[in-house]
């Protein structure tokens, strides 16, 4: 079959028109947003670790965790600002293996509080980060995941607004009731579904 290049852009442009959530316009850029400076954690002071309540039940060094099951992962990404990129490469350790290798088949609480070096937090259901949902992730496009974008590592869930994919993530802390994060706190939905257009407080 030949395909004309006018034919491709145009049945790409249908495509992805599904793809995308109401309000959002698909960008080929990787815009930066952080609400503060980049932190810069040497790999080898760098650790993650798992909290519930006062006990810390997990913790993983740059190598440890380099060594848990690493897992690729494609899929789009929605900013609220409304910008949406397509196709996203991303490696790193689902929430899934990261409990299991913590000996937590049953997770203890039902929210998650994600805390990042220089203060940022985003709260998530901890249901939303299982079945493959959630990543740690550690590398973009192949290569290890850049500063600003929230190397050496930030949470991925990109079926929720972008906002809620932690950079610079560095402990998970469980929750027995939901808590606003950052951006929660100051007007953004508690939760944020790009496909509800969950944008602001009320939405
Ligand atoms: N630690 C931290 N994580 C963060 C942010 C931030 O300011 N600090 N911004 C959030 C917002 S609002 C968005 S849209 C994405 C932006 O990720 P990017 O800079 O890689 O595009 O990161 C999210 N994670
Ligand atoms: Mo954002």
């Amino acid at each position: 079959m030949i395909r004309t290049r006018g034919f491709t852009g145009r049945s790409r442009a249908n495509a992805d028109e599904q793809r995308v959530p109401p309000g959002q316009y698909v960008t080929d850029d990787f815009p930066v947003l952080s609400a503060g400076p980049t932190p810069h954690t040497p790999l080898d002071r760098w650790t993650l670790a798992l909290q519930d309540g006062g006990s810390l039940v997990g913790k993983w060094t740059w190598e440890e965790f380099q060594a848990l099951p690493q897992t690729e992962l494609t899929v789009d990404i929605h900013c609220v600002t409304k910008w949406s990129k397509l196709g996203t490469v991303w490696e790193g350790v689902t929430i899934d293996d990261l409990l299991a290798a913590a000996g937590l088949e049953e997770p203890s609480a039902p929210h998650l509080m994600a805390h990042c070096d220089g203060g940022y937090t985003a709260n998530l259901p901890l249901e939303d980060l299982l079945d493959g949902k959630g990543l740690v992730a550690t590398r973009f496009d192949g290569e290890p995941l850049a500063p600003e974008h929230g190397g050496p590592a930030r949470l991925l869930v990109p079926h929720l607004y972008f906002w809620k994919s932690a950079k610079w993530v560095r402990r998970l802390r469980f929750m027995e009731h939901d808590e606003p994060g950052f951006w929660e706190s100051l007007g953004y939905h508690i939760y944020g579904d790009p496909w509800r257009e969950q944008r602001y407080d009320g939405d």
